[in-house]
C-alpha cells in the first residue's frame, strides 16, 4: 500500500503522464500534477499547476510550496518532433532532467525518469536486447535518452540520489493522445478503425517494434518505485518488455473485431527512426530485481483499447 506521500507529476497532461496520475491517485498518493497547458484544458483527478520544466526557478518553487518528496519527470520532445526541432528537443530533455537531478541532490528528492527503447539504435541486436548493450541511437530523441540514463545513474552514483528508471516501448492508451512519436501510430489506428473503417500507416507493414498496453506501463513505473532500493542492479534504465508486433499485426487484431477494417501503408520519414530500433526485449533483469511482469497481450490490449474508446466517445456525448 501507498504512504501519503506528495508526488509531483511532471508532464502530468501528457500520454503516460495523464495515466500515471490516475494510477498514483487510485493507489493512495497525495499527487500534485504539472504541465505547461492551462488548467482549463486539463481533466485530472489531482490538484493542477501550471508548471514550465525548462525553468529552474519555477520547477524549485513549485517543489518547495508543495513539500514535494517524489518527482515523476515525464516532460519530453518525442522522437519525431525532435528530428524536426533537434536543438529544442534536446535542450527541453536535457535542460529539465538536469533541473529536476540538481533539484534531486540538494532536496534528496526521489525520482522516475523514462528512458526508451529509443536509447538503442541500428548497432543494437534487434531480437532480445539484453540489458546491457550497445546503444547508438541516431536521432536527437534517442541521443538525449542515452545521455539521460548515464546522467541518472551519475546522479545516483556520485551524490546518492535515489533515481529511477525505464526503457519504454511503444505505449498504447486510451486516456490520452501521444504526440509527435514515431510508435503514435498504434494508437491512431483505432479512432480511425473505430470513426472511418480505415488508417492508413505511415511506417511499413513490417515493422516490428516492442510496445506495451498503458496500465502495464504504469503499474511497472509504480512497482520499480516503491521497491527497496538494495534490489536494484540498475541505475541507467531497466529495459521492459509487453509485446512486439508489426503494424499488419495490429491490423489483423482489429479485423477480427471489425472485419470491414482496411488499412493502407504510405511509409514516411518515421518509418526510417523505427527501423533503427529493435524487435524485441530482453527484460530479464527488471523480472529479476523487481518483479517486473507484463499483464496485457496484442489480443487483450486490442480488446481493451476497442471497449475503452467507445466508451469514452459515448460518455462524451452531450
Ligand atoms: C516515440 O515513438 O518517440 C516514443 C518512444 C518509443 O519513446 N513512443
Amino acid at each position: 500500500m501507498a504512504t501519503q506521500q506528495k508526488v509531483m507529476v511532471l508532464g502530468a497532461a501528457g500520454q503516460v503522464g495523464t495515466d500515471l496520475v490516475h494510477a498514483l491517485v487510485q493507489r493512495g498518493y497525495d499527487v500534485i500534477a504539472t504541465d505547461i497547458r492551462p488548467a482549463d484544458q486539463v481533466d485530472l483527478p489531482a490538484p493542477y499547476e501550471v508548471v514550465d520544466a525548462t525553468s529552474a526557478d519555477n520547477l524549485r518553487a513549485a517543489v518547495e510550496r508543495h513539500g514535494v518528496q517524489t518527482v515523476y519527470h515525464l516532460v519530453a520532445m518525442l522522437s519525431a518532433t525532435a528530428e524536426r526541432f533537434p536543438h529544442r528537443g534536446w535542450t527541453l530533455n536535457m535542460q529539465s532532467l538536469f533541473h529536476v537531478l540538481e533539484l534531486a541532490r540538494e532536496k534528496r528528492l526521489r525520482v522516475f525518469w523514462p528512458s526508451s527503447i529509443a536509447a538503442f539504435g541500428p548497432t543494437t541486436p534487434k531480437d532480445a536486447v539484453p540489458q546491457h548493450t550497445i546503444t547508438e541511437p541516431t536521432t536527437v530523441y534517442g541521443i538525449s535518452k542515452v545521455a539521460g540514463e548515464l546522467w541518472t545513474q551519475y546522479y545516483h552514483l556520485k551524490y546518492g540520489v535515489d533515481v529511477r528508471s525505464v526503457r519504454f516501448p511503444g505505449l498504447i492508451g486510451w486516456r490520452a493522445m501521444p504526440g509527435g512519436g514515431t510508435t503514435d501510430y498504434a494508437v491512431d489506428i483505432f479512432y480511425h478503425a473505430l470513426r472511418e473503417g480505415s488508417y492508413t500507416c505511415f511506417l511499413g507493414e513490417d515493422v516490428v517494434l516492442p510496445m506495451m498496453y498503458m496500465p502495464d506501463a504504469v503499474r511497472g513505473v509504480i512497482e520499480l518505485m516503491e521497491a527497496p532500493a538494495e534490489r536494484l542492479t540498475v541505475r541507467t534504465s531497466y529495459n521492459i518488455a509487453g509485446f512486439s508486433f508489426a503494424p499488419r499485426d495490429i491490423a489483423e487484431a482489429i479485423r477480427r473485431r471489425i472485419p470491414d477494417f482496411t488499412i493502407r501503408y504510405a511509409p514516411d520519414h518515421r518509418d526510417a527512426i523505427a527501423r533503427t530500433w529493435p524487435h524485441t526485449i530482453d527484460d530479464t533483469a527488471a523480472r529479476t530485481d523487481w518483479g517486473w511482469a507484463p499483464a496485457y497481450d496484442l489480443d487483450t490490449m486490442v480488446t481493451d483499447m476497442l471497449a475503452r474508446i467507445q466508451q469514452k466517445a459515448v460518455s462524451s456525448l452531450p
